[in-house]
């Protein structure tokens, strides 16, 4: 009895959370705005990642960064003045489209072309919770090990591009990046896979490109 209460409630979320991501895509759409969901493993560069895109993108750029606590992702945009939203999941361990909703009205979307929504770090919880934005880049490195893939299949079958960053450092942790690519084509085998390094700047011009083809489909 108390399991089949559970998984109504849970059922309810996720339908009300999927009303709101559309709520939310209409209003990115009706400014005009394209809206990218960045989200990955916990430490994969997410944050390095948006902030070198920051200074290279042509084009206004926004920001949401989400985080369980603090403020410290937000504070790191902070920096480049941009407009940067902070918000707080406390115990939730991803970010909502209601949460995401309540932002928007914190950010001057009109003079806004590119928003990027920093979701929390996991690769679990962020999966079921669309947010309305346009794109999912999934952000991975290879220091969680390049059995990653195998072991969350879930976040690549939904991804639109996925990262595989920290390839400076793949021979120092005894990652084969190759074997990361070839895991997520298997599961999705129509997205862009590209492997970086934020520390030589290796795979950047890509996402970058990528990032444009997209935005203008
Ligand atoms: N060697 C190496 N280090 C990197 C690279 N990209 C990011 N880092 C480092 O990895 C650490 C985590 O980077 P962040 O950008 O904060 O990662 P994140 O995914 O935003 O982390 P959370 O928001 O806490 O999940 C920092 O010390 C970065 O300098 C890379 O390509 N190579
Ligand atoms: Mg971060």
């Amino acid at each position: 009895m108390h399991k089949i209460a559970e998984v109504e409630i849970q059922h309810d979320i996720m339908v009300a959370n999927r009303k709101l991501a559309q709520k939310n895509q209409k209003i990115l759409d009706n400014s005009n705005v394209f809206g990218v969901d960045v989200l990955g493993a916990i430490g994969s560069g997410k944050t390095s990642l948006i902030e070198q895109l920051i200074q290279e993108i042509k084009y206004p750029v926004a920001v949401i960064a989400g985080d369980v606590i603090s403020k410290f992702d937000a504070g790191r945009f902070e920096q480049y003045d941009v407009p940067v939203i902070g918000l707080n999941t406390g115990k939730e361990c991803h970010l909502d489209a209601h949460l995401v909703e309540h932002a928007f009205h914190d950010l001057p979307l009109d003079e806004v072309d590119i928003l990027f929504i920093e979701n929390v770090g996991n690769l679990i919880c962020p999966v079921d919770f669309d947010l309305g934005a346009h794109m999912r880049m999934v952000v991975i490195s290879v220091s969680e090990g390049d059995d990653t893939v195998e072991k969350h299949p879930l976040i690549f079958k939904d991804a639109d591009l996925v990262v595989i960053n920290k390839i400076d450092i793949a021979e120092a942790v005894g990652a084969d990046s190759d074997k990361m690519v070839s895991d997520v084509l298997k599961l999705n085998p129509d997205v862009q896979v590209i492997k970086t390094s934020l520390k030589t700047g290796e795979g950047f011009k890509e996402i970058m490109e990528a990032l444009e083809k997209a935005k203008n489909e």
